[in-house]
C-alpha cells in the first residue's frame, strides 16, 4: 500500500505519508510476497513454476556441491578476517551471510560468460576457478589482483561504488555489437554485482540507462545486504529495489538472496534471457551482511544486535545442510569430510599470507598516473622520511 503504485492520482490523499512509505520498506523486511524461493529457512523444497526449470536438475549431489562451495568460501573469509586480525592484511571485506547470493549466481555462469565485481564478491570468485590465495595481494597491497580477467572471465575487484556498472554495461553492449547474443551454445552473458547502497550512485543510473538502450545482455545483480556501511536501506530508496527496473524499461525480480537454489534458478534464468537477446535483467538478492562492512568498521556503533539474530535464522547454508539431511538423508561422513577440506584451505591460506611478501610502504604513491606526477613524487618523499624517523628511534 506504500508504494507509488498505490497512488490515486485523482485523489492526492492517497499519497502515502513517509512514516507510510518506511514502513512500506521495513513490512518487506522478510522479503515480501514477491520474495522467490526454493528452498525456506528449515530447509524446505519448495516449488516455483516460474523458475522450477532452472532447477530440475539440481539433485542431492548438486546440492552437496554448492554446500560445499558455500561452507568453503565461508571458512576462506573468516581465515582472511582472522589474518587482518593479526596483522597479516591491511584490511578485509567480508563476504559472511551473503554466500547463497554469490555461489548461485557464480554456479549460473557459463564458462563464456563475464562477470563484473565489486569487492566483497569471493564467492563468485571462487566459482570462476580463482584460487582464495590470489584474493589475499589486493588486502595486504601487494597488488591489484593477481588473476587474468579474460582467462577466468572475472574482472579485478572495483572499490569505486557502483563504477563496474558502467564497464559491465559497455562490455555487454559489445557482447552484442560483436554478435554474440544469440541462440547458439556459445552465445554470451555479462553480470554486474554490486551493493544497495551502489544503487544511489549515478554510474549505476547510467549503466541501466546505457544497457537498456542497447538491448546489452546484462544481468544487473544487486545484493541488498540491508547496509552500505552505516548507512540502512531505507535511506537509499522509497520503493523495494529490483522495481527500480520497471523505470528503465527491464524486468526487475528479488530473490531470497540467502537461498542458493533460487539464487542458482533466478540467474539462470536471467542469463538465458539476456544470451537469447531479452536483456537487461535487474535481481535483486535479498540477503543480510552478517559481520562488519570491512574489518575497519564496528557494526554496534550504528545497528541493533538482535537484527543479526533474526537473520542467524535465515543463514544460507544452515537450511542446505538441513534440507540434505532431511530430504536426501545424507550422513555425517559428508559434513565432516567437508569441515575437513575446509581446514585445509585455512590452514593453507594462512601458510600462504605468511609467506607473502611485505608490501613496500610508498606502494599506495605507485600507479596512480600514467605520467609521474611532481605533488605525488613529493608526498612520496615526505612520507618516507616520516616513516624513516622511526627507524631511526629503533
Ligand atoms: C564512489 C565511492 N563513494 C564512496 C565510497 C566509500 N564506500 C565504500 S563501500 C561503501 C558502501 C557501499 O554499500 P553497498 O553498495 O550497499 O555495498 P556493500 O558494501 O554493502 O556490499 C561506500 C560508500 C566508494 N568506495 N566509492
Ligand atoms: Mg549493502
Amino acid at each position: 500500500m506504500s508504494t507509488p503504485q498505490a497512488w490515486n492520482p485523482a485523489d492526492p490523499r492517497s499519497r502515502p505519508s513517509r512514516e507510510q512509505v518506511l514502513a512500506g520498506l521495513r513490512g518487506t523486511d522478510a522479503g515480501g510476497e514477491e520474495l522467490v524461493q526454493l528452498l525456506t529457512p528449515e530447509g524446505q523444497r519448495l516449488s516455483d513454476p516460474r523458475f522450477d526449470a532452472y532447477a530440475d536438475d539440481v539433485d542431492a549431489e548438486s546440492i552437496k556441491a554448492l554446500y560445499r562451495d558455500m561452507v568453503l568460501v565461508r571458512r576462506a573469509d573468516r581465515e582472511g578476517n582472522a589474518l587482518q586480525r593479526q596483522g597479516q592484511l591491511g584490511i578485509w571485506v567480508p563476504l559472511l551471510g551473503q554466500e547463497a547470493a554469490q555461489i548461485g549466481a557464480g554456479r549460473a555462469l557459463q564458462p563464456q560468460d563475464m562477470a563484473f565485481p565489486s569487492y566483497r564478491e569471493h564467492g563468485v570468485a571462487w566459482c570462476r576457478g580463482i584460487d582464495p590465495t590470489d584474493l589475499l595481494g589486493i588486502f595486504r597491497g601487494t597488488d591489484n589482483g593477481s588473476w587474468d580477467p579474460l582467462a577466468t572471465r572475472f574482472n579485478l575487484y572495483t572499490i569505486v561504488i557502483g563504477n563496474q556498472c558502467l564497464n559491465a554495461a559497455g562490455y555487454a553492449m559489445g557482447q552484442r555489437f560483436e554478435g554474440k547474443v544469440g541462440d547458439g551454445p556459445d552465445a554470451e552473458a555479462t553480470i554486474c554485482f554490486f551493493g544497495d547502497g551502489a544503487t544511489s550512485q549515478g554510474d549505476v543510473h547510467e549503466g541501466f540507462v546505457w544497457a537498456a538502450a542497447y538491448d546489452a545482455p546484462v544481468v544487473f545483480y544487486c545484493q541488498n545486504n540491508q547496509w552500505a556501511i552505516s548507512v540502512p536501506l531505507e535511506r537509499q530508496t522509497r520503493v523495494p529495489l529490483y522495481e527500480r527496473a520497471r523505470g528503465y524499461g527491464f524486468p526487475g525480480i528479488r530473490v531470497d538472496g540467502n537461498d542458493v537454489l533460487a539464487c542458482l534458478a533466478v540467474t539462470r534464468w536471467a542469463l538465458e534471457e539476456c544470451r537469447t537477446g531479452n536483456g537487461p535483467v535487474l535481481i535483486e538478492a535479498y540477503t543480510y551482511r552478517m559481520d562488519a562492512h570491512t574489518t575497519s568498521d564496528d557494526p554496534s556503533r550504528y545497528r541493533l544486535a538482535d537484527e543479526l539474530e533474526l537473520w542467524k535464522l535465515k543463514d544460507p547454508i544452515e537450511r542446505v545442510r538441513v534440507n540434505l539431511v532431511r530430504e536426501h538423508h545424507v550422513g555425517s561422513e559428508f559434513f565432516d569430510g567437508v569441515a575437513a577440506e575446509a581446514d585445509e584451505l585455512a590452514a593453507r591460506l594462512r601458510e600462504f599470507c605468511l609467506a607473502m611478501p611485505d608490501p613496500a610502504p610508498d606502494r599506495m604513491f605507485s600507479e596512480v598516473y600514467t605520467e609521474p606526477s611532481p605533488l605525488v613524487e613529493a608526498e612520496r618523499a615526505e612520507f618516507l622520511a616520516y616513516h624513516a624517523s622511526f627507524e631511526a628511534v629503533d
